[in-house]
């Protein structure tokens, strides 16, 4: 069986790290304007150091990006002319509600994403929706305090309202968190979330955990209220994590941190806490605050699919047991895998063993919304990058890929490769961190002329798509 007629080729980006325009149209301010490329970017998305207004010292890549916000008829027309049967983008909080708390929201935002949602439509370009992909407004930061409070929940269900509302019978996927799980890493980032004041940040995390589920159980709620047509899914960071040896110690550390990234997609797939989180929490006095009827809501509006992005895998090695009874770990190199320049080691064979862990566990439809290569590229005097290893890289996943599917029988309904325009890095910020099969003339401190010029993957990846996978050559 090869991939279904109908699969779903195509490239995803993220409002921040491509739109620019930060004001423009009425946008209100973001945590992810604020996170500035260079070494204050971790400690400032992790919420441990504030930047809550912007200052002289840093540069933030945000304001500006790659400019997508004027130039997406040039971008889609590429995306087109590479065959994308789906273009995954998400929306900007702030262009539609740019406060967050506002009762109507800002028509020019709505306007915006809907030509862009025609745009794709007119080229044939079926468009999946990343409600919130990292990005929280700054006015819910400082009048709230993140999704760590409960009043975030209505928030949200106002947004989601509004976009189901004027994109239905137009958009059929949505997801409503990228990357969930990356909270527990990025806590600024995914929840805006700072924790430099906060007594107990674990539990201000679990509760802003616990908040951001009921949100998007009550999106999917919503959705399928407003147009029975819409399918909605979760989206996993899946980074799986190989235990160091046969150690049991080790086996056990590997698992533990599988489980804590697996288990918002228990909650959002199955509809429940799984037993081990729950008892975990009790122990640590971490438990959430709930409300009743938040365990309904949870239990009846399941996810319609699993997304997830995968780039590369982890290997841990037990450092013991702490006085709670958990296990520790450090995370340590992986002596069978080659590396990027940002330490990312390469492996396309864990590719087909997440897709089959994600499909066993769950049994839903899955969908691959983030795979690619991040790494530098020289580009010659006309801009043109000859990138044979991001088409290895792309060759040899998307190759396990297909043997998920036809040797496994894993029901897949897409691929989307991450950046297939170059765009800012989410993690470190900077421009130099290429994903694209289009290079844009940009660097890390914002000077070039946002020149679009076709890379070597161009072609290969139009070849891929016209052959629905069949061509990797
Ligand atoms: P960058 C952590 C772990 C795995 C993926 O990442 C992650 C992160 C957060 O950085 O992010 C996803 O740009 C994310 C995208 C991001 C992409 O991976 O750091 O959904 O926004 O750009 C690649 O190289």
């Amino acid at each position: 069986m090869a991939l279904r007629e109908d699969f779903l080729w195509g490239g995803a980006t993220a409002a921040n790290q491509c739109e620019g325009a930060y004001d423009v149209d009425g946008r209100g301010l973001a945590n992810v304007d604020l996170s500035p490329v260079g070494e204050d970017r971790q400690a400032i998305i992790t919420g441990k150091m504030k930047m809550f207004d912007f200052d002289d010292e840093h540069f933030y890549p945000a304001k500006g990006s790659i400019d997508m916000y004027h130039r997406y008829k040039e971008d889609i027309a590429l995306f087109a002319e590479m065959g994308f049967k789906v273009y995954r983008f998400s929306i900007a909080w702030t262009r539609i509600f740019p406060k967050g708390d506002e009762s109507e929201p800002n028509e020019a935002g709505l306007k915006f994403y809907e030509d862009l949602i025609d745009e794709c439509l007119k080229h044939g370009i079926e468009p999946l929706i990343t409600i919130t992909h990292f990005d929280f407004p700054m006015h819910l930061v400082h009048e709230y305090g993140g999704w760590k409070n409960r009043k975030i929940i209505d928030l949200y269900q106002n947004l989601v309202t509004a976009i189901f509302t004027r994109f239905k019978g137009k958009v059929k996927y949505y997801l409503t968190f990228n990357e969930i799980n990356v909270i527990l890493e990025a806590p600024f980032m995914g929840a805006g979330l700072y924790l430099g004041d906060e007594e107990n940040p674990k539990k201000a995390m679990y509760q802003a955990i616990h908040h951001e589920l009921v949100a998007s159980a009550l999106a999917t709620k919503i959705a399928h209220e407003i147009d029975p047509d819409a399918k909605i899914g979760c989206m996993l960071a899946s980074t799986p994590h190989y235990p160091f040896s046969s150690n049991p110690e080790d086996i056990f550390a590997a698992q533990r941190v599988n489980w804590d990234n697996y288990f918002f997609i228990d909650v959002q797939s199955r509809g429940y806490y799984p037993t081990y989180k729950l008892k975990e929490l009790e122990r640590a006095n971490l438990m959430p605050e709930m409300e009743e009827g938040d365990l309904d809501i949870l239990r009846e509006n399941t996810v319609d699919f699993i997304s997830f992005s995968y780039y590369t895998t982890r290997t841990v090695k037990s450092t013991g047991f702490d006085k709670n009874g958990n296990i520790t770990y450090e995370v340590v190199e992986n002596p069978y895998l080659d590396r990027t320049d940002w330490g990312w080691e390469i492996d396309p064979l864990a590719f087909r063993t997440t897709l089959n862990n994600l499909w066993d566990k769950y049994q839903k439809p899955l969908f691959v919304v983030e795979n690619g290569l991040g790494v530098v590229d020289e580009a010659d005097e006309n801009g043109y990058v000859e990138d044979d290893y991001r088409i290895n890289y792309l060759r040899d996943h998307i190759k396990q890929m297909k043997d998920a599917v036809e040797l496994d029988g894993v029901n897949l309904l897409g691929y989307t490769t991450w950046g297939p325009i170059d765009l800012v890095s989410a993690g470190t910020g900077e421009m130099k961190k290429r994903y694209g099969f289009i290079y844009v003339d940009r660097d890390n401190y914002g000077n070039g002329t946002l020149k679009r010029t076709k890379k070597k993957s161009f072609d290969w990846y139009k070849k891929v798509i016209a052959s629905n996978g069949e061509d990797l050559d």
